[in-house]
């Protein structure tokens, strides 16, 4: 277990610097929609087509939906591949910047300052700097959560990690890396990791599984492909399914994950809800129970990349069958279900963000829990949502998936007199 309190010394500008993307170019400051400009230039990777960059309307659109009429409204534009939110009690806003930076946002601006104190990260392809939780008890203690890549021994080698710091003003102190995923990968393009706590305290990490080793997903002697519960040291919390067996890592909750990117707790029944990239088709949300297995590589719903189909997961005893599943995929992404005022209509509804087909999509579930339809949302924006999360002002947030990413706020428009700061 690479278990380790590690601090770090790495002070205020110290980040990866260079691989920040250049500034925005004049002409991206005011896009018109549907106007397909290229992205600013970069050096980092870039892992999609930059002709599908589609920048921003100038102007908040409406749009409606089947339940609800919608304003979007662009909060912060020239984010760095943003990949997670966390709105903190004073009333600012974390997002992380996978290319390796923690920015703020407050009163609706982007501080040009970025968060300082945090670790070195492996930032490169689909991999770096991801998800953000605070402590319960944040507001006693400042304790905030991530996940990261973490650089290897060798070249091209990382591992996703959680660490932790103490928020200080503009600063994270005290940072440790509490968990490090067994075992270091080597050349794998996608290593996701999503983190959220549960009420009872404990906090849930999905690890992806590496690509080029998917059969570690269903070995239980690491923590890849698999969803860990821990205690807030980042120890493995002592009911675990497998705590004393032999070969089995202490932390894992469930095993058979291919590559998370989505975790939320539901409201009512407090079950963790996980989402996954299925390979062509088979995308999954998943509700997770103690010591189940959720398949991958062994199967899915989906069929590999030379077209060939796996095992049907509801034909395979001793595998847990996807809650919902997508075929085609949409390339699922961030989930969050919603519980706001904002939107009566939507309560409890699960959304999920698609890179793939570039919308927000609904799920609303019935009194059962159960899945009752699907609703393609903002499909005229065209933009890869990364992350959604519910505000405290009960509105929706977004995140968008590029090196010029934005930050987006869904308000109602269908109220008369409706303000964003209501
Ligand atoms: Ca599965």
């Amino acid at each position: 277990m690479a278990i380790a309190a590690v601090t770090f010394s790495a002070g205020p500008g110290s980040l990866a610097q260079q691989e920040r993307p250049s500034p925005p170019r004049p002409s991206l400051q005011t896009p018109e929609i549907a106007t397909r400009t290229e992205p600013p230039a970069t050096p980092f990777f870039y892992p999609t087509n930059p002709s599908m960059y589609v920048p921003l309307p100038k102007e908040p659109s409406v749009f409606d939906t089947s339940q609800h009429r919608i304003r979007v409204v662009t909060v912060v534009n020239g984010l760095s591949r943003p990949f997670a939110m966390a709105f903190l009690p004073d009333g600012r806003m974390l997002v992380s910047e996978r290319t390796g930076q923690l920015r703020v946002v407050r009163n609706g601006a982007l501080d040009p300052q970025p968060i300082a104190g945090l670790p070195k990260v492996a930032a490169r392809s689909y991999q770096g700097l991801m998800d953000l939780a605070l402590h319960p008890k944040f507001a006693e203690n400042r304790l905030l959560y991530f996940t990261y890549s973490k650089q290897g021994p060798q070249n091209n080698a990382s591992a996703i990690a959680l660490a932790r710091g103490r928020l200080e003003g503009m600063e994270l102190k005290d940072v440790q890396d509490l968990l490090v995923t067994e075992r270091w990968i080597v050349n794998t393009p996608t290593l996701a990791g999503r983190i959220a706590f549960a009420p009872d305290g404990l906090l849930y990490m999905a690890v992806a599984s590496p690509g080029n080793e998917w059969e570690r997903a269903q070995d239980p002697g690491n923590h890849q492909g698999k969803v860990l519960r821990l205690r807030d040291d980042g120890t493995a919390a002592p009911d675990n399914p497998f705590v004393g067996k032999a070969g089995y890592k202490p932390e894992i909750f469930t095993l058979g994950h291919r590559n998370p990117l989505g975790l939320a707790v539901h409201p009512e029944t407090g079950a963790i809800f996980q989402n996954e990239n299925g390979p062509q088709g088979g995308d999954e949300i998943n509700i997770l129970k103690p010591g189940a297995n959720y398949g991958w590589p062994t199967v899915s719903q989906g069929r590999d990349y030379s077209g060939r189909y796996y095992a049907d997961h509801r034909e395979r005893p001793g595998f847990e069958p996807p809650f919902i599943q997508w075929n085609p995929s949409i390339a699922i992404s961030g989930m969050v279900f919603y519980t706001g005022n904002r939107f009566p209509k939507w309560k409890g509804h699960v959304f999920v963000g698609s890179l793939s087909y570039a919308h927000l999509e609904r799920v609303p579930l019935n009194e059962q829990g159960e899945p009752r339809s699907r609703e393609w949302i903002l499909t005229d924006l065209k933009q890869r949502i990364r992350d959604v999360r519910q505000g405290p002002d009960g509105l929706l947030y977004l995140l968008t998936d590029h090196v010029y990413g934005a930050l987006l706020r869904v308000e109602p428009a269908d109220e008369p007199g409706t303000t964003a700061s209501r």
